[in-house]
């Protein structure tokens, strides 16, 4: 017995010794400050899935280093933590192409989606696709973002509208993450529209949501909840509902708030101490307080921003003065932002929103992890958190803001572990 106890050490030791890699020849923004927590000639060594140490290469101490087994060059290039995108719809059936040529016509987005199009013409779509196509496509859509050097992925539910159909997209959200290794959270956004069954009937339709909600929460399925507050979407006192009931469950919430009006949505997330609340546009001052207290998350989305050709900007001063943390995200979804480049978002957040480049990736990391309730093991690079990296053929990290259009991730680690399909990429 004794010899099978010391043999099972023995060989938790050795797996220990295998597992840990150097990550040399870099230059690592470890966005650890607001000077990127830059580390020039910097290297990483990283047990199993975490980091153990990160410094100067010269610095390496002599113990990691004996305990090291491979080791990859990055050759002098750029690592920052692996790209966190914290506000996504990935999982949908069809598209909504017809829907951006009517807007150009001159539709109006509340217009179309009044009329019944908009968000329930994608619920029709997805409730019609069968789940292996759902997943097929929205794996597609996340290796897109790994791509781009995403390593974290929030993904909402919200065009199933049925307690099947919600469960439908929260188990294939589940399913991306382990079939991609990477990180995905649950959001439950069932209170994202009045499906047909409910027309005319919309507090009816969030008792059936929030009785869905304990037992999708039940079955593990949910890791924090949303809802659209909105004109076209639900009043502040539906929301209020279903954040008591999350609150109930012990779940976090978040909210999509001020998109397109002021609702005060900002300010009753607050209350429920949102993790985050998202688009902002339209946030008055007392949200802004309200956030900061809390502790929230200001979730900005210049996809959707841009491809709604909205010209209200969040009051990006304002949250920057309150010390409210700026997160960016994709809002990747049909309807209003189809975009899968994480790239594309740092840019727009510096033209259209006006941040610098710092703060754009501080909200693709560090901001965007903290939007998660990840803070603590996502986000920077820091001895303890997750070995998530992303490795850019730039030179310096306020390029990755910089260029648009261009493909400058050359690899990306996720858990210490380059992904099989993820070594050493070409774009052509
Ligand atoms: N706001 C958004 O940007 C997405 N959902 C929401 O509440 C868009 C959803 C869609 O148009 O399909
Ligand atoms: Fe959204």
């Amino acid at each position: 017995m004794y010899r099978l106890v010391a043999q099972f050490f023995a060989v938790g030791r050795e797996a220990e010794r295998i597992l840990s890699t150097l990550w040399h020849n870099a230059n690592v923004a470890t966005m650890c400050d607001s000077n990127w927590g830059m580390i020039e000639r910097g290297a990483v060594i990283t047990n199993g899935s975490n980091i153990v140490w990160v410094g100067r290469e010269q610095d390496c101490p002599i113990a990691h280093l004996q305990q090291v087994t491979t080791k990859h060059n990055l050759g002098n290039r750029l690592l920052t933590p692996g790209l966190i995108d914290c506000h996504t719809h990935l999982i949908y059936g069809g598209d909504r192409a017809r829907e951006f040529e009517l807007r150009l016509e001159g539709a109006r987005y509340e217009e179309i989606a009044r009329a019944g199009g908009g968000i329930r013409s994608t619920v029709s779509a997805t409730r019609q696709a069968g789940d292996e196509a759902l997943f097929e496509s929205a794996c597609q859509r996340a290796q897109q973002l790994m791509r781009g050097g995403v390593t974290t992925i929030e993904i909402k539910s919200g065009y199933g509208l049925t307690a099947h159909d919600e469960a439908r997209m929260l188990r294939i959200a589940r399913r991306v993450g382990e079939q991609l290794g990477i990180t995905v959270r649950t959001t439950y956004l069932a209170a994202h529209a009045v499906p047909p069954e409910f027309d005319g009937r919309a507090d009816d339709y969030i008792d059936a949501t929030n009785h869905w909600m304990s037992a999708l929460h039940a079955e593990g399925l949910i890791d924090a909840v949303d809802a659209f507050c909105e004109g076209i979407g639900f009043t502040p006192l539906q929301t209020r509902r279903v954040f008591e009931r999350a609150q109930q469950l012990g779940l976090p919430v978040k909210l999509h708030a001020e998109q397109l009006s002021d609702q005060g949505g900002a300010a009753l997330a607050a209350e429920f101490s949102a993790l985050s609340c998202d688009h902002l546009e339209y946030l008055n001052a007392d949200g802004i307080q309200a956030m900061q207290k809390a502790g929230s998350v200001a979730v900005l989305l210049p996809g959707a921003f841009y491809f709604l050709r909205e010209t209200k900007l969040p009051p990006i001063q304002q949250l920057r003065d309150a010390g409210v943390p700026i997160a960016i995200a994709t809002d990747h979804n049909p309807g209003s932002s189809p975009c899968l480049s994480p790239l594309l978002m740092l840019n727009m957040a510096c033209t259209l929103f006006r941040l610098t480049p710092t703060e754009a990736l501080l909200g693709m990391t560090a901001n965007a992890a903290s939007a998660l309730g990840l803070g603590a093991t996502q986000g920077t690079i820091e001895a303890g958190k997750r070995a998530d990296f992303a490795v850019w053929n730039v030179a310096y990290p306020n390029e990755l803001a910089y260029w648009f259009g261009h493909h400058s991730c050359a690899q990306i680690i996720v858990g210490g572990v380059v992904p099989e399909t993820h070594r050493e990429q070409s774009h052509d």
